[in-house]
This record gives structure tokens, C-alpha cells and sequence, in this order.
């Protein structure tokens, strides 16, 4: 295996149960090669002391408030026993970080663990008012309503949703306990802006506590058809939560249909476009805002000395391949991990590739762990990667290089550089940012990208290798078409994936959602139903 170095794992995990604690240095526990000679790239939790607590004179409040369901830094136990600070990766964190700085607001949100709610503090120039979870809302909000319902729901019933009347309950207290916090860190007039499917309430209630607010809701997941949300207890809660919002984004124009029809169908307002009439007299928009990332700072970092020297000694310890395939996901059944891998080594058996020729990195970041379906999954995909590596692996040659944890940044762009053909094969993802991540570091225009049809950023990429993640066969033809192109044609691609992603940055993606915020809202003059619905 590649001695990649690991972020060091925080001591609670969501859930606050421990995660396994992962060595410095290679995976063997001795440091990496690298590591005895350079400064490794790492990312290290900061103690408590360095944290100033928020002065508010006089209870002063926020004209930005940023609601999301986790903040962007994890409560970690140090070494030495002591509680510190961690910045945490995922989707959500990489795309509001620069939004945060630029409007200096407050984010709230969770940090892991069952700590006791803790006062607002600064980390890293962002000022971020924590909120505590205990045991019962881990279990029946988090991996429950939010990751056991909804998630699997909106992502097509890829797995099974479950409905539990306890998990609905603990998502309506949690939400409750959300919008009040918002409602007390916002000033007089204040934007908030609530992201995301653990928070569907928040809105709503929030409106009903603070009418003077402009409220915009994001939701960074796929919203499902009619057919599918239907089968929802609570889908008419649902919808009202998200109409206390002026303006609901989604990541594609679909989503935001899905949710107007929805809203005319089963509340019964009035819907013109993309617009919904509400009785009240408000106006709520709904519309599709596709999420980017900072591809200029993706591109600095790989351009790099440390990340090219990084990609250079990763291919190095690799044995010097001729191609490196890649796969970066959080270990989630929506990602298409397994199916992937089975195509993958469908064509060393085939002997369209060969073990001498290629390898593949899998990286698979620990996610939702004490889920029952994610322990699941992840024996499966380790199942599978041992057969691999039994039927086409040579001594100091595995086929498949699985790594289960999570790295720093500019480890992530050690990666997606030392990688010709970046695979990325979800069942259905709202947009999927590792993809984009991919097109921006590579500033000499190579490298080629298989994307699924169903990820939201196949709409933008059109140039990658599109496939769909259920048919093995069009997935092993688009794999062995990237991994044989010629260099014109990768550049060709990547050329133009290039331009898409640089021109709609993350910076341009929220600038646009706060444009059209504080220009929604407000009255209107229409005769409008009062809700029927259901
Ligand atoms: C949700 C939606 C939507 C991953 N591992 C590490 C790490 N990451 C970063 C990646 C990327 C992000 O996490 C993952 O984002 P994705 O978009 O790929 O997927 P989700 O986590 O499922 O995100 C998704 C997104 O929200 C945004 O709206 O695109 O559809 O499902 O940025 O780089 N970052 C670091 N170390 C890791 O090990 N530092």
C-alpha cells in the first residue's frame, strides 16, 4: 500500500463514539519515507487556549448567520487528554468557508460529540456558535431521521428508507432548537441562510419566531420526484418547513420543479414558474444554484512544490505505474464504490489491463460509522478489493491501493494530480465536488474524468467520460476509452471542463444565492387558496 500519510483521526467521531486512532507516518506505524525528510502535510487540531470567546456587547448580533447541521470544525480530544479543535472536511464546509470570511457572520452548528453547549468562539477568523447533541438526538435526528430517511429517500431509494415516528419527532426538537439559536444570534433584519436536509424545519420555524428576517434555505442533495417523496408521513411538514424560506436553492433545475410541483400538489399554493403564492401574501422562489469549489486555490495548491514533489513520491511508491486510476469518496452506498471496483477488475481479468501497467487508488473516507448499512457496505467494498488483489495483485504490486480514512487538503491535491483517470460513479449525487476538485488541479489540462450521468456535476462536465454507474458493461468501455484516449483528446476535455469550472467558482455560486435572497421575498397582490393541500 501507498504509505500516504492520515489526518489524524479525531477521538469522537459523529456519534462521539472513538474512531480508530490512526498512526503518523505510513500505515504500518513507522513514518512515511517522506516524512523523515519534509514537513508532512498535515492538518493538526489546535488546543482550546488559542480560542477567544465572542465579545457581544450587548447581546450584538449577526447580519449573517449561517445554519448547517455540522460546523466546520470537529470537537477533538488531544494527546494529552485535553479537548481541542479539528477542521473537518465534507462538501458542505469547502464550499461556505470562503463565504463566511468575506461576510463575516456567525456559523451555527454541531461539532460532534455529546459535549454541553458551548459559547461562541473564533477559530481560523470565523466565528462559529456551537450546538450540543445529546445521545438520544445522535441516534434518532442524525443516523436516524436524517441519514436512515431522508437520505436514502432523496437519493432514489438507492438503499431502503426508514420510518421510524421517533426519529420525526427528534427531528422536529432538534430543528426547534436550531431555528431559536438562529433566532437569537440574528440582528434586526439579518440574512440567515440554512443548509441542508438535516434542517428542513428550520425555516419555518425561524420565521415564525423572527418575521423580520430573510431566510434562504440550500439543499445540497438531490430533492426526489413526486413519486418518490410522496412516500414520506411527514412530506407536508416538510414542504411548509421549507416555504418559511424566500428563496429555496437546489443544485439542478429539476430538483427545484420537483419541489413546486410538490408544493402545488400537496400543500395546494398557488405556483407560477418557479415562484410559490403564499396565502400570507409572501412570494417563495425556488430555483437551482449548482455548487462549485475554489477552483483557484485548488489549482495554487497543486501547482505547489510541496503537492508536486507529494504526486511525484506518490507514483514513486506506487512503482511507478503508467497510469494511476483514482476514486475519492466518503464511504456512502450512493457513491457506486463497489460497482466501480468490479468493473475495474472485470478488465484486468479480461486482460485489458494490466497490474504491471495500472493500479487504482480507492480512497474511502469514514462516514457515518455507526450506521448498520455503512458497517455493511464497507465489509463488502473490503470484500471485494481482497478478492482483487488475490486474483490480480503481484507481490509489491496490489491492484487496488484502499485507503479508509481522510487526509488533508493539499494531500487530497497530491492525489488528483499523480491520477490520470479520476473515477467518480455515484448512484445519484446532488453535485459532487471531488470531480470538480479533479478538473481544477489539473492546470496542464491532462488527465480524464469517467462521471456518472447521475451526479449533478455531469450537467456542467459534459466533456468527462459520462456513464451510468448500473450498467457494468458502459462502465468498463468508458474506463478502458479514458485509460487508452489519446493525449489531444484528454486535453480536448479537459480544456473545456477547465473553463466551466473556473468561470462558476464557489465564489460566483454564492454571490449568486445572495443576490437573488435579497431580491426575493416581499408581497404580492394574488388571489391566492388557502392551503388545502391533503
Ligand atoms: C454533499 C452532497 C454535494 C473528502 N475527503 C476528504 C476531503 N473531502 C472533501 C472533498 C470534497 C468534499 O469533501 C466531498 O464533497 P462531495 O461533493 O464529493 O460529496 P458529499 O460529502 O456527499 O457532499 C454532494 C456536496 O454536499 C456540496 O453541496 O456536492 O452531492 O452529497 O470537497 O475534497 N477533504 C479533506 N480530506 C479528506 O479526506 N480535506
Amino acid at each position: 500500500m501507498v504509505p500516504l500519510r492520515r489526518w489524524s483521526s479525531p477521538a469522537g467521531g459523529p456519534g462521539g463514539r472513538p474512531r480508530r486512532e490512526a498512526p503518523a507516518g505510513g500505515p504500518d506505524g513507522r513514518p512515511g519515507r517522506e516524512a523523515r525528510h519534509r514537513e508532512p502535510l498535515r492538518e493538526r487540531p489546535h488546543p482550546d487556549e488559542g480560542l477567544a470567546p465572542i465579545t457581544r456587547v450587548g447581546g450584538v448580533s449577526y447580519d449573517l448567520v449561517i445554519v448547517a447541521n455540522r460546523l466546520p470544525v470537529d470537537r477533538v480530544e488531544l494527546a494529552d487528554g485535553t479537548k481541542g479543535w479539528r477542521t473537518s472536511p465534507g462538501g458542505l464546509v469547502t464550499a461556505i468557508e470562503p463565504v463566511m470570511r468575506a461576510n463575516h457572520g456567525v456559523w451555527i452548528g454541531w461539532p460532534g460529540g455529546t459535549d454541553p453547549e458551548l459559547e461562541p468562539f473564533e477559530s481560523d477568523g470565523m466565528e462559529l456558535a456551537p450546538m450540543s447533541m445529546s445521545a438520544q438526538d445522535i441516534e434518532e435526528f442524525y443516523e436516524g431521521f436524517s441519514n436512515g430517511t431522508l437520505w436514502p429517500l432523496y437519493h432514489d431509494l438507492v438503499a431502503k428508507p426508514e420510518f421510524h415516528r421517533e426519529w420525526w419527532d427528534s427531528y422536529v426538537r432538534v430543528n426547534e432548537r436550531f431555528a431559536e439559536k438562529a433566532a437569537s444570534l440574528a440582528a434586526e433584519g439579518a440574512t440567515v441562510w440554512v443548509h441542508d436536509y438535516q434542517l428542513q424545519l428550520v425555516p419555518q420555524m425561524l420565521r415564525t419566531l423572527r418575521p423580520d428576517l430573510r431566510i434562504g434555505f440550500y439543499l445540497h442533495i438531490p430533492f426526489p420526484p413526486a413519486e418518490l417523496f410522496q412516500q414520506l408521513p411527514w412530506r407536508r411538514q416538510i414542504l411548509e418547513g421549507l416555504l418559511g424560506a424566500d428563496l429555496v436553492g437546489f443544485q439542478l433545475p429539476g430538483a427545484a420543479q420537483n419541489f413546486v410541483r410538490l408544493v402545488r400538489q400537496r400543500v395546494g399554493h398557488k405556483t407560477h414558474r418557479d415562484l410559490v403564492y403564499l396565502p400570507d401574501g409572501r412570494t417563495v422562489r425556488a430555483a437551482p444554484f449548482p455548487i462549485s469549489i475554489d477552483a483557484a486555490g485548488f489549482e495554487e495548491m497543486a501547482r505547489s512544490d510541496a503537492v508536486r514533489f507529494r504526486s511525484a513520491e506518490i507514483r514513486e511508491a506506487l512503482g511507478r505505474p503508467r497510469k494511476v486510476f483514482l476514486g475519492v469518496d466518503r464511504l456512502d452506498y450512493t457513491k457506486g464504490i463497489y460497482a466501480r471496483l468490479r468493473a475495474f477488475a472485470e478488465l484486468m481479468g479480461e486482460g485489458h489491463i494490466d497490474v504491471e501497467d495500472a493500479v487504482f487508488i480507492q480512497v474511502a473516507v469514514p462516514s457515518r460509522e455507526q450506521v448498520e448499512q455503512y458497517r455493511i457496505l464497507r465489509d463488502e467494498i473490503e470484500r471485494l478489493i481482497g478478492r482483487i488483489n488475490g486474483d490480480h495483485g503481484r507481490i509489491g504490486r496490489p491492484a487496488v491501493h484502499y485507503l479508509h480514512s481522510s487526509y488533508p487538503r493539499e494531500e487530497m491535491a497530491a492525489m488528483y494530480r499523480a491520477a490520470d483517470v479520476m473515477v467518480v460513479t455515484p448512484y445519484r449525487d446532488g453535485m459532487n465536488l471531488v470531480a470538480k476538485e479533479y478538473v481544477a488541479c489539473r492546470y496542464e489540462d491532462d488527465g480524464a474524468l469517467v462521471l456518472s450521468e447521475f451526479a449533478g456535476a455531469a450537467d456542467e462536465l459534459r466533456q468527462a467520460w459520462l456513464v451510468n454507474p448500473y450498467d457494468i458493461n458502459g462502465m468498463k468501455s468508458a474506463l478502458l476509452e479514458a485509460y487508452q484516449a489519446d493525449d489531444k483528446e484528454v486535453t480536448r476535455r479537459m480544456k473545456a471542463m477547465r473553463k466551466q469550472v473556473t468561470q462558476h467558482d464557489v465564489k460566483a455560486w454564492a454571490a449568486s444565492f445572495m443576490t437573488e435572497l435579497s431580491d426575493v421575498g416581499g408581497g404580492h397582490a394574488k388571489d391566492v387558496r388557502a392551503p388545502g393541500g391533503e
